[in-house]
C-alpha cells in the first residue's frame, strides 16, 4: 500500500515530467526550428558591397571565335565587389550557366533561370569564396570562369 506522501510525490513528478516535455517542445518549435532554417549570417559589408561587379555578354558574342562574356575571366572581392550582374549586349538570347552545379549558402542555387534576353540582366550575390567555370547553355563554345576572393579588408 502506497502512504499519502509517496502518491503525492508521485504525482508532483508527472506533473513536472509533462512540464519539462511542454517547455521542450515550446523551444524546439519556436527556437531550434527557425534558428536551424534561417539564412546564415552574413556581414553587412558582404550583403551590400560597395559597388556592381558588371560582366558584358558583348555584341558578337553568340559567333564562335569572338569575345563573349567580358571580362572572361572575372575575379570579385568579398565586401567590394561580390554583387554580379551579367548584362546581355548581344542581340541573341543566352544564358549564364554553371558547368558543375554551384551555389551559394546564403543566395542559393547559381545561374540564370532560363535565357537573359538582349537588353536584359542577370544578377547575382556571391557570399562565399569559390571558383565558378560557366558557359552558355545554347551556344556551349561561349564560356567563362569566375573567382571569388576574400578582400583583404
Ligand atoms: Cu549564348
Amino acid at each position: 500500500m502506497s502512504s499519502p506522501t509517496s502518491s503525492h510525490a508521485y504525482g508532483v513528478g508527472m506533473i513536472a515530467i509533462i512540464i519539462g516535455m511542454s517547455v521542450s517542445i515550446v523551444f524546439y518549435t519556436s527556437f531550434y526550428i527557425p534558428e536551424s532554417l534561417a539564412k546564415p549570417s552574413v556581414s553587412e559589408h558582404i550583403l551590400n558591397p560597395d559597388g556592381d561587379f558588371i560582366i558584358e555578354i558583348v555584341p558578337g558574342a553568340v559567333i564562335d571565335g569572338n569575345e563573349n562574356y567580358v571580362p572572361n575571366q572575372a575575379k570579385v572581392l568579398l565586401g567590394v565587389s561580390n554583387k554580379v550582374i551579367w548584362k546581355n549586349l548581344d542581340d541573341t538570347p543566352h544564358t549564364v550557366t554553371p558547368d558543375h552545379r554551384a551555389s551559394d549558402s546564403y543566395s542559393g542555387d547559381f545561374g540564370s533561370i532560363g535565357v537573359i534576353k538582349s537588353g536584359e540582366s542577370f544578377e547575382f550575390l556571391f557570399t562565399e569564396v569559390q571558383e565558378i567555370p560557366y558557359h552558355c547553355e545554347p551556344h556551349p563554345w561561349m564560356t567563362g570562369n569566375i573567382s571569388i576572393e576574400l578582400s583583404r579588408f
